[in-house]
Order: C-alpha cells, then sequence, then structure tokens
C-alpha cells in the first residue's frame, strides 16, 4: 500500500510516545485492538443521515446492522430503554440533549468548572453558558465534596429547567436520588454526565443514575475503553412533557426529540465507522474480563491515594471512589503548570486542574489530575501504583533537576517496557 510517510511517521512516534510514557491523564485509555482497527474501515466512506431503517440515503443495509447493535449492546450494558450512539463527542451528545428540552435563555443548574465541572455545563465560554442562563453549585471548602444544600438554594430560587450533576475532576459517588428530589422540587429535569466513570456504572461498581436521572451522556472513550465519541441514554422513555403532537396527532416521545436533537438538529452524516467500533467496544464491556478490569481500576485508584496520602500529598475529598484523582500542591509550593510540564519531560503525563477554591488562573493553577485507567490497561497493578507515585514525588520534590529528571526518564522507560502496547502493530 502507497501510504504518505510523513504522516506515518509522525503517527510512528506517537505510538512510541504511548508505549513509553506512564499515562495518568484520567480521560484517557487503550483501545482493544479490534476497536482501533474498525475505526479504519471502509464505513467512513458511507452517508446514512437518520436511523437504522429510516435513513435519508440507498446503501445502508450494513450500516443499519453495526448500528442497530451498538444500541443493542450499550442498552444493555446499563440495562436502559433508549440509546442514541450517534454523537460525535460528549460535547455533542449534551450539545444535543439540551437541544432537545431547552429553549435558548431557559436556566440549567450545573457544577461549577473551577470546581470540577465541565465545559458543556454552562461554562461562559462554551455553548452552554452562551445559549442557556447558566447558574452552578460548587463543593465545600471544608469536605471537596459537592454542596448539595447549595445546590437546593439555587434550584428554590432560579427554578431551573435543567440540572446537571457529573463532572471532569471530582472523585466522589453521586447522590442521584437527592438529586432528583431536589429537581422535582424546583420542576427541573436532570441529567447526569457520567463520561467519566461510566465504565465502573456499567459494571455495577458504582452507583446507577438510571433510576433517578431522566437523562444520560456519555463519552465512550475513557472509562468505556472505546473510541472516541458520545452517546445519549435514557432509563426510561417518555411522553414529552411539551403537549408536541406528532401528525397523527400523538403525544411525542422523549427519544424521538432527541434523535432529531442529535440528527439533524445538532450533527449530520454519523461516523459510521466510529459506530462500528463502539458496537465492538459495548460487546467487550459485557464480558468478564471487562469486569475484572474495572475492579482493578478501582484498586489501582485505592493504592494510588493512598500512596500519595502517604507522602503527604493533598487529595481533594481525601481520597477517591472512582478512577481519578485530584490533588492540591500548594502544600508542596509547586503549582500544577510547573509539575504537568516538568513531568511531561519526564514521560509521565497528566494534566495540571484548577482545585476548589484555587487562587491561581486556571492556566496555572494549584493542582494536578491523576487518573488510573489508561495504566490498569497496560497491565499495572497496585504496586505499580506506589512505584509511579514514588518517580512523580522525586521529579516534584527536586523539581529543577535535571539528574533526577534524566534518572527517572529512564526509570519510566523501563517500567513501561514490562507492559507492552500493541506489540502486533510492530
Ligand atoms: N477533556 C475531558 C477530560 O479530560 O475530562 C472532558 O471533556
Amino acid at each position: 500500500m502507497q501510504k504518505d510517510k510523513e504522516v506515518f511517521d509522525i503517527i510512528k512516534k506517537e505510538l512510541e510516545r504511548q508505549r513509553t510514557g506512564i499515562e495518568l491523564i484520567a480521560s484517557e485509555n487503550f483501545t482493544s485492538l479490534q476497536v482501533m482497527q474498525a475505526m479504519g474501515n471502509v464505513m467512513t466512506n458511507k452517508y446514512a443521515e437518520g436511523y437504522p431503517g429510516r435513513r435519508y440515503y440507498g446503501g445502508c443495509e450494513f450500516v443499519d446492522e453495526t448500528e442497530q447493535l451498538a444500541i443493542d449492546r450499550i442498552k444493555q450494558v446499563f440495562k436502559c430503554d433508549y440509546a442514541n450512539v450517534q454523537p460525535h463527542s460528549g460535547a455533542q451528545a449534551n450539545a444535543a440533549l439540551m437541544l432537545a428540552i431547552l429553549k435558548p435563555g431557559d436556566k440549567i443548574l450545573g457544577l461549577d468548572l473551577s470546581m470540577g465541572g465541565h465545559l458543556t455545563h454552562g461554562s461562559p465560554v462554551n455553548f452552554s453558558g452562551k445559549l442557556y442562563d447558566a447558574h452552578f453549585y460548587g463543593v465545600e471548602k471544608e469536605t471537596g465534596l459537592v454542596n448539595y444544600k447549595q445546590m437546593e438554594e439555587v434550584a428554590e430560587k432560579e427554578k431551573p429547567k435543567l440540572i446537571i450533576c457529573g463532572a471532569s475532576a471530582y472523585s466522589r459517588e453521586w447522590d442521584y436520588k437527592r438529586i432528583r428530589t431536589i429537581a422535582d422540587g424546583a420542576g427541573a429535569f436532570v441529567m447526569a454526565d457520567i463520561a467519566h466513570p461510566a465504565g465502573l456504572i456499567a459494571t455495577e461498581l458504582l452507583d446507577s443514575p438510571f433510576e433517578y436521572c431522566h437523562f444520560v451522556t456519555s463519552t465512550t472513550h475513557k472509562t468505556l475503553r472505546g473510541p472516541r465519541g458520545g452517546i445519549i441514554l435514557m432509563g426510561k422513555d417518555f411522553e414529552n412533557p411539551f403537549g408536541l403532537k406528532d401528525m397523527k396527532g400523538n403525544a411525542r416521545m422523549m427519544s424521538n426529540l432527541i434523535d432529531m436533537a442529535v440528527f439533524p438538529g445538532t450533527q449530520g452524516g454519523p461516523l459510521e465507522h466510529v459506530i462500528a467500533a463502539k458496537a465492538i467496544a459495548f460487546g467487550e464491556i459485557l464480558t468478564d474480563d471487562f469486569t475484572i478490569y474495572s475492579k482493578q481500576v478501582l484498586q489501582n485508584a485505592q493504592a494510588m491515594a493512598t500512596a500519595f496520602v502517604k507522602k503527604d500529598y493533598h487529595i481533594i475529598s481525601g481520597g477517591t471512589d472512582n478512577h481519578l484523582m485530584l490533588i492540591d500542591l500548594r502544600n508542596k509550593n509547586i503549582s500544577g503548570k510547573k509539575a504537568q510540564e516538568t513531568l511531561d519531560k519526564a514521560h509521565i503525563t497528566l494534566n495540571k486542574n484548577a482545585v476548589p477554591y484555587d487562587d491561581k488562573s486556571p492556566f496555572v493553577t494549584s493542582g494536578i489530575r491523576v487518573g488510573v485507567p489508561a495504566i490498569t490497561t497496560r497491565g499495572m497493578k497496585e504496586n505499580d501504583m506506589e512505584t509511579v507515585v514514588d518517580l512523580i514525588d522525586r521529579i516534584l520534590m527536586d523539581i529543577d533537576s535535571s539528574t533526577i529528571l534524566e534518572k527517572v526518564q529512564g526509570e519510566v522507560k523501563d517500567l513501561m517496557g514490562q507492559y507492552p502496547l500493541y506489540p502486533e502493530l510492530d
């Protein structure tokens, strides 16, 4: 095959980077080879606007099969009644869901970005904060836990149409029952964005939001370990409360409104090659191996948190219930930015992150976010977590030392050499 050498050489370098580094970005993972290879299949050539059995183009019989398989499998994974597997990303899933149930100017209530929330939960620089009237709750300063009292107070005062729970940098369980009670009191819908802990919810290691939340959105590439993409789910479909009727005068179902909000509302042709890869990943989630993997994610996160605490690192909320932890570096006198940049040089990849009540700008930050899904996929276990924390600590405690940096670089490479990644690609 004729290959664009310039691009393929760069891709090779990226493979080498992934192989030799310690990947601690909490939102990243390594797909199986079959998931990755399915993304490079002929379905990328196909236009398929619409849904299985009701498309705007001919020749959709096979993409119908894979998309239906993806829908059926993810419904089985979460034991839910409705799934849309077309969103190109988590942000697209959230945009479509909001388009389905809100009008511009409607009030929404989400976790503040600076407290661990997500851009699409109302940030002023995002569509969600520009199109909708966004209000926020935070976490308690003393405990680092979601401030449900504040959520309730803001909900009572503002009467939002949608309350969003879920975060990108929050390490604790959510009280979905309590959130639903607050929402019922305010007359709001509840959406759980489970992009981060989805794999742990799928394997019933964390609480399920489906009983209490009207809508659930997620990415597919974090703890779910699928291809890059998004999904929208509902535990139970329901008649839309806006009184919309179809042409025969029947009340419209919510699922129909959401489907329409994805296509034609916010997207055109679905990425059917990625949807095929989603179907494969969702099949993998249904296996015992994935449950074993997810249990190891939790054990590794616990081991890592313990190792950090032993070395006097301040984990927000004191620990973790899921796959990640947020570390406040102020007692170590290092900014998140400096930590990220220096660790990067040692091939330890993570991201700087604002901590609640941070006094530094989002470009500098006082913290780092650390997650274990990717290194767990590499095969690492609890004892490796202590080694990883030790490597991080040696860099951070002597942050300007090139001798330590060089030494750790070598140790990182040796360590990761023990955990091969995609050997089939050689
Ligand atoms: N960028 C993702 C994360 O790192 O959590 C969220 O969209």
